[in-house]
């Protein structure tokens, strides 16, 4: 053999080992998937995640907190972790600070972690307080709280009252639209003046009981932005219950069907659509990768929104980021 065929024969059969070694990496992984609440977001998260690890044959075990919180959602990371079994957790922190302990617990277990939707600390994986996970995969939330603003700002024609009606203190998500709505009504927008944000807890009813208290202290309210699905459409039902629909312009985050129909209904005017299938099924991709070897991941993917109003709807390229769960 030439010398040059002996080198590319040991390099074949130097990629082929290497290839062999990834393989059985990836086939040996185990994934435990813990989103943050039983909703339509997390559910069609739950497709992408699925989906992933059928076309990469990963086993993952999914377990789904029937509530939000640190309370609920850490009994679960501890029983995984109490598993033995897992070798990468996929989850949305509950809490940006108070899930570090807990999920640290897991990377001291030798689970690796990967968050998705929410992230821990400030986010920045990098050079932020929190450096552990792999990579944080979701939405810009800031981005998406500034698309908000401009949006309600718009279908109120500039000026009045508007009321944010949120979930939880502490969360990276809601806490970024906050942020962002607030950042461009103040910048952009001095004629309107913004109440809230009053936390529901993820409770829709609450949401609406405490859309409609405001709706009767402040009779010109021109409109509300709901940050997440128990927000929005908690907030949508008070202003159809008061008879506003219409005239208190709702902007709804999360494209559920329900925000879709208010909007059919000219109660919503504007949805912004996240890509939870994304972010779960580049979730496991990711924990795949980095079983096989991959050490360049992205610590930080953004997965951008769709911007759905009366207009577009209608449009297949549009409507395909609907929160679509067969069956549900
Ligand atoms: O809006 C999503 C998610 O992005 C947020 O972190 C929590 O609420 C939802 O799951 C919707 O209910």
């Amino acid at each position: 053999m030439r010398k040059t065929s002996v080198t590319s024969a040991l390099i074949v059969a130097g990629a082929l080992a290497l290839g062999a070694q990834a393989a059985n990496a990836q086939a040996k992984i185990k994934i435990g998937f813990l989103p943050g609440v039983v909703d339509p977001f997390y559910q069609v998260m739950q497709l992408g995640v699925e989906a992933a690890a059928k076309n990469l044959g990963i086993e993952v075990v999914t377990q789904i907190p029937p509530t939000w919180g640190v309370d609920v959602q850490t009994p679960i990371l501890d029983s995984m972790i109490a598993r033995g079994d897992l070798n990468y957790i996929i989850t949305a922190p509950t809490d940006k600070d108070q899930m570090v302990g807990p999920l640290k617990a897991a990377v001291d277990a030798g689970i690796k972690v990967i968050t998705v939707d929410t992230f821990l600390g400030d986010g920045d994986y990098v050079s932020g307080p929190v450096k552990f996970p792999i990579s944080y995969i979701g939405s810009d939330n800031v981005e998406g709280g500034r698309i908000s603003a401009r949006g309600l700002a718009k279908a109120i024609g500039g000026k009045g009252i508007v009321y944010i009606n949120s979930t939880n203190p502490n969360v990276s998500s809601v806490e970024g639209r906050e942020q962002g709505f607030k950042e461009v009504m103040a910048k952009e927008y001095p004629d309107i003046k913004v109440l809230g944000p009053d936390y529901n807890l993820d409770d829709m009813n609450k949401a609406a009981q405490q859309t409609a208290a405001v709706l009767q202290r402040e009779p010109n309210l021109a409109g509300v932005f709901g940050t997440n699905v128990f927000s929005a459409q908690g907030a949508g039902s008070a202003v159809v219950n008061a008879g506003l629909g219409g005239h208190v312009q709702v902007v709804a985050y999360d494209a559920t069907k329900a925000a879709i129909e208010q909007m059919d209904k000219g109660v919503v005017t504007l949805v912004l659509a996240q890509k939870p299938f994304d972010m779960g099924y580049m979730a496991v991709q990711f924990a795949a990768a980095d079983a096989a070897g991959v050490t360049s991941l992205p610590r930080r993917v953004e997965t951008g929104f769709a911007i759905i109003d009366k207009n577009n709807v209608k449009d297949p390229a549009v409507a395909r980021f609907i929160y679509q769960v067969p069956g549900k």
